[in-house]
This record gives C-alpha cells, structure tokens and sequence, in this order.
C-alpha cells in the first residue's frame, strides 16, 4: 500500500547519541540534549546510549554500568518521553556491531587517518590507541545509517565524523545500489561549542580531568555558581565579544543560550557591569535552568524498575528498525541467508 492509500505520512527520522563515558557536562546539554526534545513531536527519533563507543577509552566496568542507567535517566530529564521517543542503550542491538564491521570494509584507512578526534584522542591516551579508537567513526556510521536518518542533533565536534558517514552512504549506494538515506547534520546556532572554563580555547569535555573547567548537568548550584566565578577570562572588563576574548565570548554564549536571548542583548544587559557580576549572573542562570532537569533526574535514578522498563521497550523498538536495514544490507553485499 502506498503512502497516499494508507493516508499515513511517514515521519523524518532522527538519530543522536551520547557517551556515557563520565559525567553529562553543559556542553553536552546545551549542544546537543537540549535541542533533542524539539524533534519528538513531528519526527520519529531514536536517542541512545553509545555504551560501545565509550570503551574505546578504559572504563571501569561497574562505572560504565551505573553511567548507562544515568544517562538514559538524563535523556528523561531532559524532557525525552520514552513512549514518543525511542531511548535505548546501543548494546542491546547488535546489529550495530554487524554493521559497523561491514561499513568498515567499505570505509579507508586514509578516511580515518584523518579524523581530528581520533588525533586528538591519540594524543590524550598515548598508552591506549587502540583499534576502536581509530574506527570509532565507522560505528558511529553504522548507528546513525541503521535508522535511514534523515537529521543528526551533535555539537560542532561531530560534524566530521557524520561528513564520513554521508560518504560512506554514498559510496555504498553507488556500489551496491540505493541502500541507505544520506543524513544531514544540526547543529544549533549557537552553543554548537562550549569551551571549557579552565582553557576556554578547548572544547568542555566530559572526560576532562580538571573538574574545574566543566560544569556538570547534575551539578549543586554551589559548586555551579563557584565554577562559573573561577571561569579564565581576560585582562579586560567590557561585557562584550571579541576576537581573542575565548573565556568572555564563553560566558556570553553560555547565557544567551540558557536566557533564550541573542548575544547582543546579554551585551546590552551587563553593560556598565564587571566581568564578577556577570559571572555570578550566568553561574545562577545555569543553576535555575538546571534545577528542574535535576530534580527530576533524581526522581528517576531512585526507580531503577522503570529505567530497565524504558531499556527494554526502546531496544525492542530500536531493534525492529535496525534489523531491516541490515538484512537489506546484507543481501545487498552478497552474504546468504541460513536456508530453511
Ligand atoms: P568525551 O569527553 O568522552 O569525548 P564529550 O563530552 O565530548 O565526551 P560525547 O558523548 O562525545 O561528549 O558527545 C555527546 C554530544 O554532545 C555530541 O553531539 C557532541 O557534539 C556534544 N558535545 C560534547 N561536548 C560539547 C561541547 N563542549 N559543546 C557543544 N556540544 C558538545
Ligand atoms: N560520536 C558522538 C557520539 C555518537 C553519536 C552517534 C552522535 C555516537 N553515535 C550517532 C550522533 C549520532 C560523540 O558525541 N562523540
């Protein structure tokens, strides 16, 4: 039956994830959470918890555990409905290891090479560069082409790695015929990229070992308000953006994306202000804005019941669709199926 017949208009589908590899940061939220339960009205969006992503860094088997709970947790407190949403944790459905092996036999080595994360991931853990680690790309392909994505929330640091992912739909398309959807990145205009307090020229990570350079979604306001008042800024004292200004264009962008107002009107706001009221000013911004998400993040973590609940709907829902498109693939590459 077709579209028209069946009078059902199929809905854009949308794809992200987040590692639960430490602590959900602002960066996290701001550049990527946030804007997710925009999507869940007119599109059909699958959120996940890239738990095979994260040991591509050690990680503390019992920490991971507890993370993946957390995060599906903070997907919810974030205004995710599991019902309108599908939340599940990447694990559960293998086939994104399947086919994460069969893009990778159609991705180049030199395509990775490339990469700036896996540079700079290299770079941070010398001892570990592992194999994962350089083909962390090619999974993150095969979740998002999985789902014949058509839109991709991440942060402006994913941009590259989904650039990989449109060609390496391409060019399987090309060789073995229309497989999957081309999917277009969205990146919001502003908060795309939160820098860390400490070094405001490098991105907030939540795998950074300085607890004073990142602001964490669960974060007390005490300790909010504090780390937003130790924030490196300039020499300077003006509340306005500027070329070489990285800790003030930080805080501006930090609280214009939290107030909901464009960046010249927090200029306009704080003028005649110093650079220590502002602080303060964004430190209690992001606490009130936060305080919500917290509090229900904490009703939620206490009922571990329906958490396992929402995995498991979510993987069931996840799986159905990923099963699909691997068969398709599959078939498509030539592999048999076990004869009947
Ligand atoms: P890690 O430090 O372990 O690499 P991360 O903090 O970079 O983790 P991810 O789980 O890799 O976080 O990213 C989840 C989403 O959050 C992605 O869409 C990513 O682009 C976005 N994101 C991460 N950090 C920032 C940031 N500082 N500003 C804006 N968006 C961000
Ligand atoms: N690589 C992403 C996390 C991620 C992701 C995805 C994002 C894994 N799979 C699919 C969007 C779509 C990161 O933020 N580091």
């Amino acid at each position: 039956m077709n579209e028209v017949m069946t009078n059902e208009v199929k809905k854009k589908i949308v794809y992200s994830g987040v590692q639960p590899s430490g602590n959900l940061t602002i960066g996290n939220y701001l550049g990527a959470i946030k804007n997710f339960s925009a999507f869940s009205e007119d599109y059909e969006c699958y959120y996940c918890v890239v738990d095979l992503h994260s040991v591509t860094v050690r990680q503390v088997p019992a920490e991971l555990r507890k993370r993946t709970y957390e995060g599906l947790a903070v997907y919810m407190a974030c205004g995710l409905d599991p019902q309108k949403n599908t939340l599940y944790v990447q694990s559960h459905v293998h086939e994104h290891a399947e086919l994460s092996w069969l893009l990778g036999c159609n991705t180049m080595f030199g395509e990775l090479s490339r990469m700036t994360q896996f540079k700079d991931k290299s770079r941070k853990h010398a001892e570990n560069i592992n194999a994962g680690l350089f083909t962390y790309p090619v999974l993150m392909a095969a979740d998002i082409l999985l789902y014949q994505t058509d839109i991709v929330p991440i942060g402006s640091d994913q941009k590259q790695h989904l650039e990989l992912a449109r060609d390496i739909a391409v060019r399987f398309n090309t060789t073995y015929s229309e497989t999957f959807k081309v999917p277009e990145p969205y990146m919001p205009k502003s908060g795309a990229r939160i820098m860390s307090l400490a070094e405001p020229t490098q991105k907030m990570s939540k795998s950074d070992p300085n607890a004073n350079a990142i602001v964490y979604i669960l974060d007390k306001k005490d300790d909010i308000i504090r780390k937003f008042r130790r924030a490196v800024t300039d020499s300077g004292s003006e509340i306005v953006m500027g070329e070489g200004k990285d800790g003030i264009n930080n805080l501006i962008t930090i609280y214009s994306v939290l107030s909901g107002k464009t960046c010249e009107e927090v200029e306009r706001e704080f003028a005649g202000k110093g650079y220590g009221d502002f602080k303060t000013a964004v430190g209690e911004l992001c606490a009130d804005v936060l305080r919500p998400v917290q509090e229900e993040y904490a009703r939620l973590i206490a009922d571990k019941k329906y958490l396992e609940e929402v995995m498991k709907l979510g993987a069931e829902r996840a799986s159905y669709a990923a099963r699909r498109t691997l068969s398709k693939v599959k078939r498509k590459m030539g592999f048999t199926d076990i004869p009947r």
